[in-house]
C-alpha cells in the first residue's frame, strides 16, 4: 500500500475483538477508537468486556460526544450486517443481570461468553477474564512501570531515605520493593494466562480470547492459544482475524503514528 493511502485506508477483516475501552472515563482513548471503528469492516465484532465503565459512571460521570460517537459506530456496524457480540466484563457487570434474557439491543447480542471459530477451524472461547481474578491477585500498574518510572523511583528512594535517616528510621529500599512488586505482577500475569488457557483446555477449545488485564498478548500456553486483545486506555490494541484466518494483534496508535510520519515523509519527499 502506498504510504499516502495509509491514513485514509480502510481495513477489512473477518473478525475483530476489542475490550477494555472503559467508555465513561476520561482515560478512554475514544479518539483512536472512533477512528479505528470507522476505518474497519468485519463480519464479526466481539466486544470483550469493560466497554462501558459502570463503576466509574456511578462515582463521576464523564461522557462527551466522542463517547457517543463510539457507540454510534458500533451500532452502525451492527446495522450494516456485522454480527456484534457484547460479552460484559466486571466494569460493565450491570449488563450481566440481563444475560438470561438473551437480549439483543440495536442488533448487538449480549452474551455471557462466546465461541468463535476461525476460518481455519480453530475454536476460541471468548470471555472477559475477571472470573479468574481470585486465582490471580493482580497488581497491574506495577507491571507497567517502565524504565523511566523505575529511574524516578530510585531518585524518590534517595530522598525518602534521607528523610527516614533524619527521623532516625533504618534504611528501607523503595526500589527493591518496587522491583519485587513488578516481579510479582509479572508472575500474576503468568498465572492469569495459565488459568485462562487451562479453562479453554478443560472445555475443549483450541484457544481463548480475553481482556481484563490490559496487556495485549498472543502466545501458546502449552497446546492452547492464549490471546489477550489488550485495551483502549493505556494502549490502543485489537485482535483481528484476517479473511484467510490469520490472527494478528494490531496496535492502532502505533500504526497511525507510523502512517502520519510516513505520509509526512512522502509529502516532504514530493515537495523537494
Ligand atoms: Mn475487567
Amino acid at each position: 500500500m502506498a504510504n499516502q493511502d495509509l491514513l485514509a485506508a480502510r481495513f477489512s477483516y473477518r473478525a475483530v475483538f476489542i475490550s477494555d475501552t472503559h467508555l465513561g472515563t476520561r482515560d478512554c482513548r475514544s479518539d483512536f477508537l472512533s477512528d479505528f471503528l470507522s476505518r474497519i469492516t468485519c463480519e464479526q465484532l466481539y466486544l470483550v468486556g469493560d466497554i462501558i465503565d459502570g463503576w466509574r459512571l456511578r462515582r463521576s460521570w464523564y461522557w462527551d460526544e466522542s463517547h457517543n460517537e463510539v457507540l454510534r459506530k458500533i451500532v452502525c456496524h451492527a446495522r450494516s450486517g456485522t454480527e456484534v457480540t457484547y460479552v460484559p466484563g466486571n466494569h460493565d457487570e450491570m449488563f450481566r443481570g440481563w444475560l438470561p434474557l438473551g437480549l439483543e439491543i440495536c442488533g448487538i447480542r449480549l452474551r455471557g461468553e462466546a465461541a468463535h471459530v476461525t476460518r481455519q477451524g480453530k475454536r476460541l472461547l471468548v470471555i472477559h477474564g475477571d472470573e479468574f481474578d481470585s486465582v490471580v491477585r493482580y497488581a497491574k500498574f506495577l507491571a507497567l512501570l517502565g524504565d523511566r518510572a523505575y529511574d524516578a523511583a530510585l531518585v524518590a528512594n534517595r530522598w525518602f531515605n534521607a528523610v527516614r535517616r533524619r527521623l532516625g528510621y533504618p534504611y528501607w529500599s523503595l526500589s527493591a520493593w518496587l522491583k519485587y512488586q513488578v516481579k510479582e505482577a509479572v508472575k500474576a500475569i503468568d498465572r492469569f494466562e495459565a488459568a485462562l488457557a487451562a479453562e479453554a483446555r478443560r472445555r475443549g477449545f483450541d484457544g481463548v480470547v480475553c481482556g481484563h488485564i490490559h496487556h495485549a498478548e498472543m502466545r501458546e500456553v502449552r497446546d492452547i492459544l492464549y490471546i489477550n486483545d489488550g485495551d483502549w486506555v493505556e494502549s490502543c490494541t485489537a485482535l483481528v482475524e484476517h479473511h484467510d484466518g490469520r490472527l494478528e494483534l494490531i496496535d492502532w496508535a502505533a500504526l497511525n503514528r507510523l502512517s502520519v510520519s510516513t505520509s509526512l515523509a512522502v509529502q516532504v519527499a514530493q515537495a523537494v
